[in-house]
């Protein structure tokens, strides 16, 4: 999963080990020796000689090397004594790895101005600190980014369960976002998420528009044992949503999720007609749902239809196809609203509830 995300941030890893090696070199070469030390030189020198051949630790071991003879050999040395030193980084270090890190994102789907924010981030996290380099170097770059994405994705972070279970029910649930983004599939797989902690769910066929619709939601009704509150095609999508509302109340129901037709965000009659079904049936939580490999397209549409309506969360639907990520960072960050589930695959069950750690574990490879 995420491979390409993977692949991109091999540069920002690259050009920061370089840096980071480079320093810890020239650190190691200037250093002022204490007393009983050989000068500093000699003991890079040394120090890689005991590295490539650590039996070799008598004291009387001779020093050859006063210098490096290149740059190259110098860096080779260097590397194998970067280990468990500690370097400063200053801004002028971190340029290269910086604009590595934000090609990678722009290249990843995450829209420019997230990219400039996480950028932003990994840079106050690295610049002037004291930092412990490790055995990896590359390491200091991905648990700066790593924090950086953690910190973003969890600033609105909401708990789905949590949320469910301190609502007053019905708790009413609405479902918008473009054609063919996973609507509807997403409503079965959030049913069955629910019924599977023992909420009692009402599905509303308010797609009224498309031909087949109304049946597509039947079906997942059929398979889910799940009554489906439905008006003819061609009704009115808001009266369907409050007949489902309504049936809940009479029924104990606890959750009433109401499909919407898709529609284009250009689309002015469309949004018009959204939001007349937002103040008609007054939903607890409006989802907007997209598909993660629509990349930047998915983040505009996510911003207009937030402008249009107060989306309460997104779900992000196909990140099983070849998804780069960078879509789920963005979205979370442009409508300031938490990503609540990803949509995994086809069946009810590919449905994560989405956690900043999972999501950036594995972006950053390590899952
Ligand atoms: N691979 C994959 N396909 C999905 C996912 N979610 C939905 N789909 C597929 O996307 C297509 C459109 O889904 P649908 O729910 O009808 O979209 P809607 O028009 O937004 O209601 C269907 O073929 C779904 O099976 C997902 O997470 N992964
Ligand atoms: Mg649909």
């Amino acid at each position: 999963m995420f491979n390409r995300f993977k692949e991109k941030l091999a540069g920002f890893k690259e050009a920061l080990s370089t840096k980071v090696i480079e320093k810890v070199g020239a650190k190691l070469e200037n250093r002022v020796p204490e007393a009983n030390e050989p000068p500093a030189n000699k003991q890079l020198a040394q120090k890689a000689e005991q590295a490539q051949h650590p039996v070799l630790d008598s004291p009387k071991a001779e020093v050859q090397t006063a210098k490096p003879k290149n740059r190259f050999s110098f860096l080779e040395k260097a590397k194998s004594l970067v280990f468990e030193q500690e370097v400063i980084l200053e801004e002028h270090d971190l340029e290269e790895p910086l604009w590595a890190l934000e090609m990678a994102l722009l290249e990843s789907d995450v829209a420019l101005p997230v990219a400039e924010e996480i950028v932003k981030e990994v840079k106050s996290d690295l610049v002037g600190a004291k930092k412990k380099i490790g055995a990896d170097t590359g390491r200091l770059a991905e648990d700066a980014l790593r924090n950086a994405l953690v910190n973003l994705l969890s600033r609105n972070h909401l708990d789905f369960d949590e949320y469910i279970a301190k609502a007053e029910k019905p708790v009413k649930i609405l479902f918008v976002g473009v054609n063919g983004t996973g609507k509807t599939t997403s409503i079965a797989k959030v049913a069955r998420y629910l019924m599977d902690r023992n909420y009692s769910v009402v599905l509303a066929a308010g797609d009224t528009f498309r031909a087949g619709a109304i049946e597509q939601l039947e079906v997942h009704g059929n398979n889910l044992g799940l009554k489906v509150v439905k008006h003819k095609t061609g009704g009115d999508p808001a009266a369907v949503i409050f007949d489902a509302i309504e049936y809940a109340k009479a029924h104990n129901k606890d959750v009433v999720l109401a499909d919407t037709a898709g529609r284009l965000h250009t689309n002015i009659n469309l949004m018009d007609q959204m939001r007349k079904i937002v103040r008609v049936t007054k939903p607890d939580l409006l989802i907007f749902v997209d598909e993660a490999i629509a990349g930047n397209d998915a983040v505009e549409r996510a911003r207009l239809f937030n402008e249009s309506v107060p989306i309460g969360g997104s779900i992000l639907t196909k990140t099983d196809a070849d998804a780069k990520g960078g879509s789920a960072i963005s979205i979370a960050y442009i409508t300031g609203k938490p990503v609540l589930f990803l949509g995994v695959g086809q069946t009810y069950p590919d449905l994560v509830k989405f956690e900043p750690h999972w999501l950036v574990d594995r972006l950053m490879g390590e899952a």
